[in-house]
C-alpha cells in the first residue's frame, strides 16, 4: 500500500492526489506538517517538504510532486495524463512549472503563510498588504488561464492533462483561503467547475484544515 505524506492545503500534495485519483491508484494519507520538522520525515523526503510517498512492502520512497507524478505516469500508463506530441508535452510541463513556481510564489505561499500558518500556529492576524498583493497576482494568473482556454477545452488540448491537475490543485488552495474573485472569469470558472465535478476532486473538496473554514462556494460544483 502507498502512503502519501501531506497536509490538506499543500497544493503540491493536491496535485499528486488528483493524479492518483484520476488513475485509480489506492493510497492512505499520513498527516505531515513540514514546518514541524519531524526528524523521521527526512528519511522519506530529503528536503523535508511535502508531498512524499512511501510503499514499505516494495521499499520505495519518492519525494517531490513532479517526481511522484511522473513515476506513476510511467508505471500506470493506462490513463495517461502527459499526452500529445512532444511539443504538447513540453507545454504541459511548462504550465506545471508555472503553477508550481510563479503561482505558488505569488499567490499560494503568501496566502498559506498569512491565512493558515499565522492564524492556526502563531495566533497572529494576517498582513493585509500581503493579501492584497496575492489577490492582484491572482487576477493576472486568471487572465493567463482564460487565454489558454480560448482555443480548447482543457489547458493544452482537448484531453485533460497533468497541466489541468497542477493548475486546479494550486487554484483550489487559493480558493479555500478566499484568494480568488471569480467574477469576470467565466471561462476559467467553467473549466474549474468541470474539474471540481470529477470524482478525483471530491475528497479534496470535503477536507478541512483544522478550524480554518473555506468560503461557502468552495465545495460547490455549481459555484
Ligand atoms: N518542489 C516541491 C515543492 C514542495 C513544497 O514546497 N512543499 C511545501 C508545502 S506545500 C513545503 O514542504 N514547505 C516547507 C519547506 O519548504 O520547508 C514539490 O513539487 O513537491
Amino acid at each position: 500500500m502507498w502512503h502519501l505524506y501531506q497536509f490538506p492545503l499543500c497544493p503540491f500534495s493536491r496535485k499528486v492526489r488528483l493524479l492518483l485519483g484520476e488513475k485509480g491508484i489506492a493510497y492512505e494519507l499520513i498527516s505531515e506538517y513540514p514546518w514541524e520538522k519531524r526528524p523521521g520525515f527526512r528519511d522519506i523526503s530529503q528536503t523535508g517538504q511535502t508531498p512524499a510517498m512511501r510503499n514499505s512492502e516494495r521499499d520505495v520512497a519518492i519525494a517531490d510532486s513532479n517526481a511522484i507524478c511522473e513515476y506513476f505516469e510511467e508505471v500506470e500508463p493506462a490513463k495517461p495524463l502527459l499526452v500529445g506530441s512532444a511539443e504538447v508535452r513540453a507545454e504541459t510541463r511548462r504550465l506545471i512549472a508555472w503553477f508550481d513556481g510563479r503561482f505558488y510564489a505569488e499567490v499560494g505561499m503568501p496566502l498559506l503563510a498569512e491565512k493558515m500558518i499565522k492564524r492556526l500556529f502563531y495566533r497572529q492576524p494576517p498582513d493585509a498588504s500581503v493579501l492584497r498583493g496575492a489577490m492582484r497576482a491572482t487576477t493576472e494568473h486568471m487572465e493567463m488561464l482564460g487565454a489558454a482556454l480560448d482555443h480548447h477545452r482543457w489547458l493544452v488540448g482537448n484531453a485533460i492533462s497533468m497541466a489541468d491537475l497542477a493548475a486546479a490543485a494550486h487554484l483550489s488552495v487559493a480558493d479555500y483561503l478566499g484568494g480568488i474573485d471569480w467574477a469576470g472569469h467565466d471561462q476559467v470558472r467553467d473549466w474549474y467547475a468541470a474539474l471540481k465535478s470529477r470524482p478525483s476532486f471530491r475528497p479534496l473538496l470535503d477536507e478541512r484544515m483544522g478550524a480554518l473554514m473555506p468560503p461557502a462556494h468552495y465545495g460547490d460544483v455549481n459555484f
